[in-house]
């Protein structure tokens, strides 16, 4: 089934000019990119974006890297987009991600790994709906 999800190019990525290599191996994965921005989150939509954590010991390690500097939000369309972009993202700690993935590959920690995406259908509709209206996102 056709879905969109929610990707982010995490501060670490874009700051070390990442950017191209990552988008590539969605491209290659065999996705289109439906809307792409580049912003700089507020502490405020870093909360909204990471609500569910905020409990947990790492949140202001997270907010505070995300906060950083630059990331890059894009809107990854195609077949099983939510799954196959988890796979293609590999495990949050780099050290247990499969070689071939994002984190895999460029991932320096848990905090600072590169890549952020959506882990089901209802957080990708609200995560999309943080940073693009209906109008921002092409139809292919
Ligand atoms: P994922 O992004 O792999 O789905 P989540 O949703 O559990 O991971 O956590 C959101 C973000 O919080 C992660 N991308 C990572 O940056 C950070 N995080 C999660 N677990 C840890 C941890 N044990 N130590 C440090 N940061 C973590």
């Amino acid at each position: 089934m056709s879905e969109r999800t929610l990707v982010m190019l995490k501060p670490d990525t874009v700051a070390r000019g990442l950017v191209g290599r990552v988008i590539q191996r969605i491209e290659d994965r065999g996705f289109r990119i439906a809307g792409l921005k580049i912003l700089r989150l507020t502490y405020e939509q870093t909360f909204e974006l990471y609500r569910i954590h905020e409990k947990k010991p790492f949140f202001n390690d997270l907010v505070s890297h995300i906060t950083s500097g630059a990331v890059i939000v894009i809107v990854v369309e195609g077949l099983n987009a939510i799954t196959a972009m988890r796979q293609l993202a590999g495990s949050t700690n780099p050290l247990e991600a499969d070689l071939g993935s994002v984190r895999g590959t460029f991932g320096l920690n848990g905090t600072i790994n590169a890549i952020h995406t959506a882990d089901g259908l209802e957080n990708a509709k609200r995560e999309i709906g943080l940073f693009f209206g209906l109008d921002e996102i092409v139809k292919y």
